[in-house]
């Protein structure tokens, strides 16, 4: 503890003293940096299917194995996270289907454009735009809301390919004769989240061909970098919004069994139900939260802090969680999904990756885990923008960085030692007793048990 708190010290020192040096001198540009989203990629697709592409990069840089995203696990939530660093309560954009009291306003996928949901964060490539750098998005959720875009973009549209998404980015990254290339862009890409959704995670005929071709994508984004001379001098940051979990016939969660659906108006159903009563919300919640083993009722005060989902008017006043896997339904409808994320964010099936390549980077290098708000700090340290408020650090994602030298390292190598200088000393203690100590045979007893179990931790 003692030690983390130095060396936390030490790393904040550090911190001052490069900022201090950056005022003084006139540093050139960054490198560009170009952010890809692969929608729903869940981290252990890794390790289930070859992904021999987005191996061959991270070879050349670093991986996150698991990323911790944000609450609630669904896609609008956690890319707009991705370029705020802000929890869902934080930057507004709480699931993919809101309603706002004071406006009286619905949001869904196909109407997002209304600037007012997006408002209480900005997202980065409006602040690296006021900053004097050009900036581009492709589809990314947020990115075509009126007032609110980047220098260049497209608006969205599931029909343009991967292939004609990325050749725009490439062209804005490269610039021309008379065009300044962009700082920084973003790319978005549907898969493997809709193959996801369709088949189930668990079906590994549809996921491998889904991932195969996410997996082309990523060999043709590195050779169409290559091509366009941007390989090598940009940095690269591949990762995901959230997992995907399987769903089942079997584990079916129906509201109409508890309590007649005229009670209350549902904003958002599975499997995190945004809920409004219409009449006495106590009763309501009580008939709710006795309703299923594997839901969990909320009323908005007693969200747990943990998920960083309370403090927002947006959230409704009581909220259903489901239990992994489970789908919650209601007027007899039925299950549409084999796969669905949403669920709590602790859970490891909720979680994406995150691949990073490029001049800033380490090379070959691996950590278990980081939270999805430090992407957003780490962005603005890569192309030198004071960040925006928001909930990430730098403390865990510097690590990532060739220029730096890691305190998480230092600290398990402090760690380390330390345990081995000090069984050592045990160890001699022990000799030099256990030779004073032959007169008492009990004692000697003992350490002869003792010095057995301590030989194989010497070897
Ligand atoms: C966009 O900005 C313009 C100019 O500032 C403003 O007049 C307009 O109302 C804005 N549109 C929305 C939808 O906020
Ligand atoms: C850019 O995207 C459009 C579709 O919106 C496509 O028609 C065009 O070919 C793309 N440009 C490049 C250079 O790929
Ligand atoms: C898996 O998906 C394939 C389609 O790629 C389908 O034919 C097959 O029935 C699915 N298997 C299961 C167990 O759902
Ligand atoms: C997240 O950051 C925002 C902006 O700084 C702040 O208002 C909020 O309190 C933070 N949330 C937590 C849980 O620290
Ligand atoms: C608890 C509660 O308010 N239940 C009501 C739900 O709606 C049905 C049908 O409108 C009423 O009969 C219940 O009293
Ligand atoms: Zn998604």
């Amino acid at each position: 503890m003692l030690l983390k708190i130095l060396v936390g010290f030490l790393t904040g020192l550090r911190a001052l003293a490069a900022g201090t040096d950056t005022t003084q001198q006139r540093l050139p540009p960054p490198p560009p940096l170009l952010l890809v989203s692969f929608d729903g990629f869940r981290a252990d697709y890794l390790l289930r299917f070859p992904m021999p592409n987005l191996k061959l990069l991270y070879s050349q840089g670093v991986l996150v194995e698991q990323l911790k995203n944000v609450f609630i696990t669904k896609t609008f939530p956690n890319h707009y996270t991705l370029v705020t660093g802000l929890y869902a309560e934080s930057h507004g954009i709480l699931s993919s289907h809101m309603y706002d009291p004071v406006s009286h306003k619905l949001f869904s996928p196909m109407k997002d454009t209304d600037p007012t949901w997006w408002s209480k964060a900005e997202p980065l490539w409006l602040t690296a735009r006021k900053s004097g750098y050009k900036t581009a998005t492709t589809m990314w959720p947020g990115s075509d809301v009126i007032n609110r875009t980047a220098t260049h973009f497209l608006p969205y549209n599931p029909d343009v390919t991967f292939r004609e998404r990325l050749g725009n980015v490439t062209k804005w990254m490269q610039g021309d004769g008379n065009e300044q290339g962009v700082m920084f862009a973003v790319l978005y890409w549907e898969e493997p989240d809709r193959s996801g959704h369709i088949f189930g995670p668990e079906n590994t005929t549809a996921m491998g061909k889904a991932l195969k071709e996410v997996d082309d994508n990523i060999g043709l984004l590195m050779l169409e970098l290559k091509r366009a001379n941007l390989w090598g001098r940009i940095n690269i940051i591949v990762t995901s919004d959230h997992g995907m979990a399987q769903c089942s016939t079997e584990r079916i969660i129906r509201l109409d069994d508890c309590l007649h659906p005229d009670n209350y108006t549902v904003v958002d159903l599975s499997p995190v139900a945004a809920i409004i009563p219409r009449k006495d919300p106590k009763a309501i919640y009580a008939l709710l939260s006795k309703c299923h083993a594997h839901m969990t009722a909320y009323l908005k005060k007693d969200i747990p802090d943990r998920l960083h989902y309370k403090n927002n008017k947006r959230i409704q006043q009581i909220l259903l969680i489901a239990d992994e896997g489970w789908t919650i339904l209601q007027r007899g409808s039925t299950i549409t999904k084999l796969g669905d994320h949403g669920y709590d964010n602790s859970l490891s099936s909720m979680h994406p990756f995150l691949a990073a390549t490029g001049p800033s980077f380490r090379q070959g290098y691996r950590i278990s885990s980081l939270q999805s708000v430090d992407i957003y700090p780490l962005m603005c340290h890569l192309l030198s923008i004071p960040p925006q408020p928001n909930n990430g650090t730098l403390t865990q994602a510097r690590c990532l960085l060739a220029a730096e030298t890691c305190g998480d390292t230092m600290l398990v190598i402090g760690l380390v030692v330390g345990a081995q200088i000090a069984l050592i000393t045990i160890i001699v203690l022990f000799r030099l007793l256990r030779r004073r100590s032959m007169p008492t045979p009990r004692a000697f007893q003992r350490l002869e048990v003792d010095d057995d179990d301590d030989s194989p931790l010497m070897g």
